[in-house]
């Protein structure tokens, strides 16, 4: 990293004069020598350089782990670092929040934070860091993809939380896992994939394996494997050496040998369900009944998940009705359609809450164990903003999640910063920036918006049995709630395709198409197969189908998937908004996945709709780091003659004289009416150096006075 001064700012604060233009131009100076961080202020932003950099290896970390902010160039590990700092010396819990667009970096940067944190020079309990490192190729096998915009896209949110002891060393860690794409299993747009798991099972299982799960090595034989008919590969993914490394990290985790199998035998059977076909028949009251065409594969489906497969194929191509309390309940035979439908979604029950038990699985051997609830630090990463050719139900759920967190960054960095600042009576030229609260309105809106209204039509849906009909009347009053709140410039746009409502979104205008809202969110697995997998004779079916229990009390049906994620969504921003938050802001250069890339037109759209230039405007004049005048007295009064032991007159006149007293200039301070500010952060880490010296002096005078005394 030599000669880094040279190239561009590290920090965007100091770009005079300040543009789009300068911003973007020394983004681009950077990203060509390889600098793919720089600085604005406190924030990060990181321009994916598609290409593998020497700059993440252990001596790396040790030195971003000995030095603080701006004493080394800019980099991912120096925003762990100081999050670390934060949380030890201050006490405080915090989060980092990594956001960009799909494939712009947040899950390689997500992980570059947890490598820190988990990395050398005994930062971590040895067991908890071995583990710690081994949750990401779990997390990928199972809840990534190739999808057009990155050949490994989250699928998922995540949200994981390292939980420290007194001492600063990680204790236990907690995943929170927001909605798994699972339409994903049963069918996936051109040129994209199912997720990773299923390919690196069928290259990397040994011939042993294969055997037990009853697979072939041929991935051409499974229908779920096939987009637009065609196997897709992914250059950037062994899926022979993932599958090893993925089942190693099960291993470290101490998933038991029984465990891995009882996983891989539902991914499997998931797999060979996709080859069960129906074939429709006529019954003999003249409806439509039908017969599976491949009765094999439903044979070998029932001896890896343990069931009868007489009752496994009954379950699947008739329904028994549940309002009868006579002794012979009446069935229904499905059309060869219904069937198929069915069919699917049980899969993708099966999948998703497979992937769930994982996730529960992995925070079981990552849990704390010895300690209380300690500070905490949260590293999020979800799914990035995307717009795809046809935009359906998940994009809609995977943007209004990067909406509400763009409207969460922006109220935090550029709307609540300059109140504080007007409120504590500093000095303040205002900066104006775009919020886009309107489009989450539109969507969560209590009584009002889309969800709301997906809601109410998905009960009429179910009650009515008419899916159709009820979609439509939901498009016209989704079309009417974009028409009256989107800009004036979207209604004059009249070329809405059929069945489709349009969104402006913070990142760009998307149209969503409608079909399957209803569907997607109301989530149904047909009672029939929920008890045929309750019955199963394998250990992880029983609890993942609770709702096959016959003796359960037919329930009001649970909550529709919109509802559930406004709800985690909800609970997840309250969590961040009450930590001290880390931003790192990623930059997707280029749509081809190249390195040396650099976009401007791209770049500039990114720039302009997470607002940088306005957190550049901001941070210029403004503050890293406020503490009130008690607080900051208690904790540096010993850097101080006049201050130390006691200062007992009031605290802001304290505060002054022990300024006096330091050697970082005037201008880093402004006093406010309740805290002091402090400009830079590097101001923040000298207190915290000069504080550690003074301490180290006070031992060292402390064990020669002792000695004397001896
Ligand atoms: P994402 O998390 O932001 O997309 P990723 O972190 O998966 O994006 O990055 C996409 C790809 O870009 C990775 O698979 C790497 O090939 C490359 N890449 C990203 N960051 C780096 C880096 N620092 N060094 C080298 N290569 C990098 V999504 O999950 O789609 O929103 O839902
Ligand atoms: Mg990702």
């Amino acid at each position: 990293m030599g000669g880094e001064q040279e190239v561009g700012a590290w920090d965007s604060v100091l770009l005079d004069p300040l543009s789009e233009e300068t911003f973007i131009t020394n983004l681009h100076q950077r990203f060509k020598r390889d600098h793919i961080y720089t600085y604005i202020g406190n924030v990060l932003v990181s321009v994916n350089p598609y290409k593998k950099l020497g700059i993440y290896t252990p001596e790396l970390i040790n030195q971003y782990q000995s030095k603080g902010p701006f004493q080394l160039p800019p980099h991912v590990f120096a925003v762990a670092g100081t999050a670390f700092r934060c949380l030890r010396d201050r006490n405080e819990d915090q989060c980092v929040v990594v956001t960009g667009e799909s494939g712009s970096g947040k899950t390689e940067a997500a992980k570059c934070v947890l490598q820190f944190l988990s990395g050398p020079r005994g930062l971590v309990r040895d067991v908890i860091r071995e583990r710690l490192v081994h949750i990401a190729p779990i997390l990928e096998a199972f809840g990534n993809s190739k999808t057009a915009r990155n050949d490994n896209s989250s699928r998922f949110g995540l949200y994981l939380e390292l939980e420290f002891d007194y001492k600063g060393d990680p204790v236990g860690a907690n995943i929170t896992n927001y909605l798994l794409e699972k339409t994903r299993v049963t069918s996936q747009a051109h040129l994209e994939r199912n997720f990773h798991i299923f390919y690196h099972l069928i290259s990397g299982a040994d011939i042993h394996l294969l055997k037990t799960l009853k697979l072939q090595r041929n991935i051409e034989n499974y229908a779920f494997l096939l987009s637009s008919r065609s196997h897709v590969h992914v250059d950037s993914l062994d899926d022979k050496t993932c599958f090893a490394s993925m089942k190693r990290s099960l291993d470290t985790l101490g998933l038991t040998s029984d465990e891995i199998l009882s996983v891989l035998k539902i991914i499997a059977s998931v797999l060979k369900l996709g080859n069960v076909n129906f074939i429709a028949t006529n019954n003999i009251d003249g409806t439509e009944g039908c017969t599976v065409s491949n009765e094999y594969e439903i044979f070998e489906v029932s001896e890896l998940l343990g069931c009868d497969p007489v009752l496994l194929q009954a379950s699947l191509t008739s329904t028994t009705c549940l309002c009868s309390s006579a002794s012979e309940v009446p069935i229904t035979e499905l059309s060869a359609e219904q069937a198929a439908y069915n069919k699917n979604a049980l899969c993708r029950a099966l999948y998703s809450r497979t992937f769930a038990w994982l996730v529960n699985r992995i925070n079981h051997a990552i849990k704390v164990k010895k300690y209380g609830k300690q500070k905490v630090l949260g590293i999020l990463d979800v799914y990035g903003f995307e717009v795809l050719d046809h935009n359906g139900f998940e994009q809609f759920i995977i943007n209004f999640c990067n909406e509400k967190l763009h409207a969460v960054i922006v109220e935090n960095t550029l709307k609540l910063e300059q109140e504080e600042y007007v409120r504590e009576g500093i000095e303040w030229c205002p900066v104006e920036f775009n919020v886009n609260t309107i489009v989450c309105d539109i969507i969560e809106k209590n009584n009002h918006g889309i969800l709301c209204l997906l809601d109410d039509m998905s009960s009429k849906a179910f009650e009515e049995g008419n899916i159709n009909e009820v979609e439509e009347a939901l498009l016209g009053r989704v079309q009417m709630l974009c028409g009256h709140s989107t800009p004036r410039r979207h209604q004059s746009d009249n070329s809405l395709p059929p069945y489709c409502f349009r969104l402006k979104h913070f990142a760009g205008t998307v149209t969503y198409d409608i079909r399957g809202f209803l569907d997607k969110n109301i989530d149904y697995v047909p009672r029939d197969l929920s008890q045929a997998m309750y019955h199963c004779d394998h250990p992880l079916l029983k609890p993942l189908f609770p709702e096959g229990n016959p003796k359960r009390m037919a329930c009001k049906r649970p909550p529709t998937v919109g509802s559930q994620f406004k709800v985690s969504l909800g609970s997840l921003v309250r969590n961040l908004v009450a930590k001290n938050p880390h931003y790192v802001r990623c930059i997707k250069p280029n749509e081809l996945k190249q390195p040396r890339i650099f976009e401007m037109a791209l770049v500039a759209h990114q720039v302009r709709y997470l607002g940088l230039i306005e957190t550049v405007r901001v941070r210029r004049c403004g503050f890293c780091h406020r503490q009130s005048y008690t607080s900051f007295l208690n904790r540096y009064k010993m850097l101080s003659l006049h201050t130390w032991p006691a200062w007992h007159g009031i605290p802001i006149e304290g505060v002054s004289y022990l300024l006096r007293d330091l050697p970082i200039p005037s201008g880093e301070f402004a006093f406010g009416r309740t805290n002091l500010f402090i400009r830079s952060p590097r101001s923040v880490f000298e207190l915290e150096e000069f504080r550690r010296e003074r301490l180290e002096d006070l031992a060292t005078m402390m064990q020669r006075t002792w000695r004397g005394y001896n």
